[in-house]
């Protein structure tokens, strides 16, 4: 019986150390005194999880036994940053290990910075699905994320002359420390081919796929550790892998290259994540991705995660597969397949299973991000289901038809099969008919999926709309990122905040203690020479420590407005060239922007050129005298904003009032007191209510406003002919000023502003530069900033994402924590 259990080694700097070196010497095959940095930092990791083994089989068992119901969590992408300091943190071993390490002449900072992120998601909802599954570990939830191991994670930003040019993400080139492959466990994930009747046993007729081709899906398992709680959860990713099929081709036909080729198609599926984030690139492979990972994990769950003699019936009782955005919603003709076709259920009560086994996270309002999947590409890839999808289709209209009558406008509206402009699935639908709850992920963003997105469905589902606010882990975004801020939180309120985030409420009285903001901003000081350090090595980079840290850091895309900060750049480097301010009164600032445009993204990409140019213009510009820095660092990742957020002191939230769904980084900003410029959008509108006016900088037209203007007819230009700001930064644009003198390098961005611009970055102008006057008042009163920061950090426990958890626990899932 005691082989049956796993063992911990002993949590000691010299157990750590014996541990260590045995990893060193056997594992990676080396001697202390012949390794590298990078044998150091993999024997480090698996020393590590070692440490984690035991909590790890205790969870799996446990969840045998119990047979609790948990959570899948389908998601195409987890961004998921570093793991050693967060697997260190989990089992609150950073100190034995620090010591440990140190006695053998190694420094655990440079083990630490040796690990490359798995960069696999573009974003927010990446990052998202990261943070979410780091909570549910914490408060003993059941679940297991599913998702794809992608060979090539988001890819490598980098800068020729200004320009954005990507470089493939090998992210696993030097070693995969953290993962656990299972190829015996493969599964088989078929494609195309055709669908036939046949007559079983009974002699009822049934549909029967007769697929083409299929490819192996290779779990790969990752280590989910809850904050030191005994608990480890379980990431499952899939890998694609060609079947023996391929390799007989090899042998058989003697066509080498040939039967190579098609190893190679069968593989590309987990081959690279598709960086587009927010416009549905509609391809082929992206199609084949998340059938592949999905039909995987609902397979395996089915078949390994419950007992044999399982009464199907109760599935509902045992799990929920949560939709992270569309991505996995071809999940839900894949199990009425399952259940109908392979365990021989009636179509009713397969889908009545069905609807109680999903919910459906919707993660934006941009019309252009939602999913649509044309029909002919569905029945050459997946004929069985497509079929499926119209009597899912066929069903609902029935009984729309039922309560509306022949309402033919409205039944053509609420179709899951569009017809134009050409005939596609549409997967919201999709999603919203088959949820059990359908949630948004900001209470605005929540009104708005009902009001504007899909109003007859709510008007049909009473009910089935909720929502859900994001929410950011503390672990990695306060502990880990900001170890100093922690130490104070902990010197003021004591232990206990970082599981129950609420409790920061506790530092509201300390705003008023003058001690008290001397440290805190001791603490932001300390975080901007750390980020200084940081930024002059991997970019040569400096960030002067007495200027204001003003930070725009997320992905490139024009709703969210970067183009609108560089306006407000521009106006104030004109008005001291222009000698309209000296540059002494000008409040010292350095401007950090952090994004990535998808490659694809031309004005995302000019943009990213622009703000280079200005960057390189303004900063060598001896009139400016320093006193303002514009940076961009390329390749923003998680690892970089552990360190540019904590020494942030203005946070740039500025999207066009109803486009951005939540935000995720605002929260981040927030929680590490800085303060935020934002509009009425996403979660701005929750971080403002919570941390008050007074410590927030609000401007711009409110959702309503943007609307109206819309429908009025938005003229950009109007704005620039009214405003005398706006026409000089725009024309400094235009005249070359930033390009060399060549008019012609920018003119795409400016007349975009000037002739479309389809989120308002002029309407929103003055308002911005208005605010920013405020910012700049606020930030000379020392004490008065201080007091707003802190209050910041205070009001900011409502974001953690175990928060979040509680709310799809309640709202969604009926998931109680387990033991
Ligand atoms: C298929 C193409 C595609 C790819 C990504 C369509 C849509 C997406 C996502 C919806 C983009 C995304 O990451 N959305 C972000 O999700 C975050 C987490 O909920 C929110 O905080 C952001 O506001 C939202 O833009």
């Amino acid at each position: 019986l005691a082989l049956a259990t796993v063992n911990s080694p002993p949590a000691s700097v010299d157990g750590f150390v014996r541990e260590f070196l045995r990893e060193l010497n056997f594992g990676q095959g080396v001697s202390l005194q012949g390794s590298t940095v990078n044998d150091q930092y993999l024997a480090l990791a698996r020393t590590v999880r070692h440490y984690l083994m035991a909590r790890w089989s205790e969870t799996l068992r446990r969840q045998r036994e119990t047979q609790a119901k948990g959570v899948a969590y389908l998601s195409a992408e987890y961004l998921l940053g570093r793991q050693l300091g967060n697997a260190l943190l989990a089992t609150d071993l950073t100190d034995i290990v620090g010591e440990g390490l140190a006695q053998c002449g190694i420094d655990l900072a440079d083990l630490r910075a040796q690990e490359v992120e798995p960069g696999l998601g573009n974003g927010g909802l990446g990052r998202l699905a990261a943070c979410f599954i780091d909570s549910l570990a914490t408060m003993s939830v059941p679940c297991i994320g599913y998702g794809i191991r992608y060979e090539y994670g988001i890819f490598r930003q980098t800068f020729v002359e200004g320009r954005q040019v990507e470089q493939p993400d090998s992210w696993l080139a030097l070693g995969a420390p953290w993962e656990f492959p299972h190829p015996e466990n493969a599964r088989l994930i078929s494609f195309g081919g055709s669908v036939e009747t046949t007559t079983d046993e009974a002699g009822v007729e049934r549909r029967r796929w007769i697929p083409a081709w299929d490819v192996n899906a290779v779990p790969y398992n990752y280590m989910v550790p809850g904050y030191q709680n005994g608990r480890v959860n379980t990431l499952r990713l899939w890998r694609a892998q060609a079947t023996d099929a391929f390799d007989l081709k090899i042998f058989n036909s003697g066509d080498y290259e040939e039967a190579v080729r098609a190893q190679t198609f069968a593989e590309n599926i987990s081959k690279v994540l598709y960086p587009e984030d927010s416009t549905p690139q509609g391809k082929e492979l992206r199609l084949q991705q998340q059938y592949f990972f999905v039909a995987a994990s609902i397979g395996d769950f089915l078949d390994q995660q419950l007992p044999e003699d399982f009464d199907l019936t109760k599935l509902p009782e045992r799990i929920i597969f949560q939709l992270n955005d569309t991505h996995p919603v071809i999940g839900v003709p894949e199990l009425m397949r399952v259940l109908v076709d392979e365990r021989g259920l009636e179509w009713d009560a397969a889908w009545a299973i069905t609807q109680k086994c999903f919910a459906y996270t919707c993660h934006t309002l941009l019309p252009e991000a939602l999913e649509v999947w044309s029909v002919d590409l569905l029945g050459k890839l997946l004929p069985r289901h497509l079929e499926i999808i119209y009597r899912i289709n066929d069903d609902f209209l029935a009984e729309v038809r039922e309560r509306f009558g022949d309402d033919e406008l409205r039944i053509r509206r609420m179709s899951i099969i569009a017809e134009h402009p050409e005939r596609s699935v549409r997967m919201a639908y999709l999603a919203t008919v088959a949820g059990s709850k359908v949630n948004g992920v900001a209470a605005l963003h929540s009104q708005l999926l009902r009001d504007k997105v899909l109003p007859d469905f709510d008007e049909f589902y009473p009910g089935k709309f909720t929502n859900v606010t994001n929410g950011i882990t503390p672990r990695r975004f306060l502990r880990l990122a900001n170890p100093a801020l922690s130490e104070l939180i902990t010197d003021a309120i004591g232990v206990g905040w970082l599981t129950d985030l609420e409790r920061l409420r506790g530092l509201e009285s300390y705003a008023e203690d003058e001690e008290f903001r001397e440290r805190f901003r001791d603490v932001k000081a300390a975080n901007k020479r750390r980020l200084d350090a940081v930024l002059r090595e991997r970019d040569g980079f400096t960030v002067h420590d007495d200027h204001l840290l003003d930070v725009m850091v997320k992905r490139l895309h024009e709703y969210k407005r970067q183009s609108l900060k560089l306006l407000h750049i521009v106006t104030t480097y004109d008005r001291i060239i222009s000698g309209e301010v000296a540059a002494a009164d000008v409040t010292p600032r350095t401007f950090i922007f952090g994004a990535k445009a998808a490659p694809g993204y031309k004005m995302a990409k000019e943009i990213i050129h622009l703000i280079n140019a200005v960057g390189s213009v303004v900063n060598a510009d001896p009139r400016v005298e320093d006193r303002l820095k514009v940076i961009f660092p390329p390749n923003y990742n998680v690892t970089l904003a552990e360190k540019v957020i904590p020494a942030a002191d203005l946070s740039e939230q500025i999207s066009l009032a109803g486009k951005e769904a939540s935000g995720t980084g605002n929260m981040k900003f927030a929680l590490n007191g800085a303060l935020t410029i934002g509009t009425d959008d996403g979660a701005n509108v929750e971080i403002r209510e919570l941390v008050g006016n007074d410590n927030f900088f609000l401007f711009g037209m409110l959702e309503p406003q943007v609307e109206e203007l819309q429908t009025r007819g938005y003229v950009p230009s109007s704005f620039y002919e009214a405003d005398a700001g706006l026409r000089r930064a725009i024309d400094l644009i235009s005249s070359g000023a930033f390009s060399g003198g060549d008019r012609s390098v920018f003119e795409p961005v400016v007349s975009n502003l000037l002739y479309e611009d389809r989120f308002m970055v002029l309407a929103d102008y003055a308002a911005y530069i208005e605010a920013q006057a405020r910012v700049d008042a606020a930030y000379s009163d020392v004490e008065g900033w201080t007091r707003s920061a802190i209050l910041n950090v205070a009001r900011s426990g409502f974001f953690s994402s175990d928060r979040s958890m509680r709310d799809y626990i309640e709202r969604i899932w009926g998931t109680p924590p387990s033991i």
